[in-house]
């Protein structure tokens, strides 16, 4: 039998508490970006099971509204970094989440190979009816026996065995489920889990579940008797000194909230050098995933949501009017930049280069889903067309709204997206002309938006005016990839 409380488990114990609690804020953020909660991917207005902000936005308001609108504040205190931070917030969430796994994945390893497993797995059924026995004896306030021979108690034993071999896994599956990428590819996945909602609603609900027993088990160390366990959890020798223990104790914890406070300062401080730094980590993990699957939805025409949110309010001024009146007759797409033919296409001509229909699904990076059915120009043939040249690397689509005169908050420019050329080639990445069967209505970008489905909603840009392919971005805008990159500091990836 392995020690009691080898070395290895004092190690990965305290990296676990030290990751847990990145992602116990860092989800927090990201739930502040939509902090709704739904069973059904349709996600309609009035239709969350949960909802953790004051404000209600409905399908049949009379005001129009955009989704950002649902955004909430948090305080750092919760959130990392805090105050709509979503793309930071979703940094740290997929920085702290591959050494979170890296430090299951060894503590696994350990369990197994040093046999430690026995202490942890259920070997018998009595242990179901010995773990009510000891709950039960918690709740006469005495202190259960251990198993002869093991390191813990019955309902002790049942409880570690449920949160490491049921409950982390679980949350990285539904995580995985979240995925815009997973999701166009796999599409079975997402239902394993009730869609996308229901992924999302189970990994709130188990991120409550651990919290709970972060709080119980906690709560029971030091029912057990304090200085004994401590010198446990943190020398790995109950017989260790105590003050030592105590001294090391309070050091890591203290350690860990300094940390935090420190990163969220610097998050909050250096917005464009958190994105940066932390984008060195979680982009090529993003790229690897986008790189790799295409889209192969293929929804039911029953599956199409009765309703689809907006997010960005069309472009305000009197030559976007004018040319919605006019049912875009002078509307022309320009495309240009690193091709071999440049081109000036108006709506008829954009349509004889081919049709494609689709229904898909919509995944905003901030939460919300919803399903409908695309039509349009496959855009690999306009890029047959215009054939790029070898230098082109990346697609550049300009809109034609100014982002600080229909939201402001201090943001700045024409919305502007890009995606790396590979995605053009995806069988279903088109600039969609019509929605559901009808011209594309101008809150959803009329006349022409991108659809590529692997993507988060972001990347779609509406009423595009432009196409630009270029070899390096960092001329364009801010240079990070897009309005939201530039402005919001979300990830230049957008399959996660
Ligand atoms: N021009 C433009 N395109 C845009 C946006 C925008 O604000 N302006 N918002 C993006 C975001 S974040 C999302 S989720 C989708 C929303 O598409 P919808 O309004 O048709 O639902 O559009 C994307 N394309
Ligand atoms: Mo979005």
């Amino acid at each position: 039998m392995p020690d009691f409380f080898p070395m290895w488990v004092v190690i990965t114990h305290f990296l676990n508490l030290f990751f847990m609690l990145l992602l116990f804020r860092s989800g927090f953020e990201v739930l502040s970006a939509f902090p709704k909660l739904y069973w059904n991917d349709d996600s309609s207005p009035g239709r969350e099971w949960l909802r953790l902000s004051r404000t209600v936005h409905g399908a049949d308001s009379r005001k129009p509204w955009s989704s950002s609108a649902e955004e909430e504040a948090w305080s750092p205190l919760v959130a990392l970094p805090g105050r709509k931070n979503l793309g930071l917030g979703r940094h740290w969430h997929f920085l702290s989440i591959q050494f979170w796994i890296l430090t299951g994945a060894v503590y696994i390893v350990m369990v197994v190979v040093t046999g430690y497993w026995h202490y942890l797995v259920p070997q018998h059924w009595s242990l179901f009816p010995d773990a009510i026995r000891s709950i039960g004896t918690y709740l006469q306030f005495q202190i259960p026996a251990k198993i002869p021979g093991e390191a813990f108690e019955p309902a002790q034993k049942l409880a570690y065995f449920v949160v490491i071999f049921v409950m982390a896994p679980l949350q990285i599956a539904s995580g995985a489920a979240m995925s815009p990428t997973v999701l166009a590819r796999f599409p079975w996945y997402g239902r394993l889990f009730g869609g996308k909602q229901g992924a999302r609603s189970v990994h709130f609900v188990l991120m409550c579940a651990f919290a709970a027993f972060t709080v119980l088990h906690t709560a029971l160390v030091v029912v057990h008797g304090l200085p004994h366990e401590l010198a446990l959890i943190v020398l790995g020798d109950p017989d260790g000194n105590r003050r030592l223990a105590i001294g090391l104790g309070v050091a890591g914890v203290v350690m860990i909230l300094t940390l935090h406070v420190i990163i969220t300062w610097f998050s909050l401080r250096h917005r464009r050098r958190t994105q940066r730094l932390l984008g060195l980590m979680v982009d090529p993990f993003e790229r690897a995933v986008s790189r790799t699957f295409t889209s192969t939805q293929q929804f039911a025409p029953e599956d199409i949501s009765p309703y689809f949110r907006v997010n960005g309010f069309p472009p305000p001024g009197d030559d976007y009017r004018r040319l919605a009146e006019d049912n875009f007759r002078d509307y022309r797409l320009s495309v240009a930049g690193l091709v071999e033919r440049p081109l000036e296409l108006s709506l008829g001509q954009l349509r004889t280069l081919g049709e494609q229909s689709q229904i898909t699904k919509h995944n905003c990076i901030q939460g919300w889903t919803a399903v409908a059915q695309w039509a349009g120009v496959p855009l690999a043939r306009l890029m047959e067309e215009v054939r790029p040249r070898p230098e082109a690397r990346h697609v550049v689509f300009y809109a034609m709204d100014d982002k600080g005169l229909t939201e402001g908050e201090g943001r700045y420019g024409y919305y502007y997206g890009t995606i790396p050329i590979h995605l053009a080639d995806d069988p279903q990445t088109i600039l969609a002309l019509e929605m559901n069967g009808a011209p594309l209505p101008v809150e959803h970008g009329a006349p022409v938006r991108l659809r590529v489905e692997t993507q988060l909603g972001f990347k779609m840009v509406k009423w595009v005016t432009g196409i630009e392919l270029v070899a390096d971005l960092t001329d364009i805008g801010a240079g990070m990839g897009g309005w939201r990159e530039d402005q919001q500091f979300y990830a230049r990836g957008a399959g996660i």
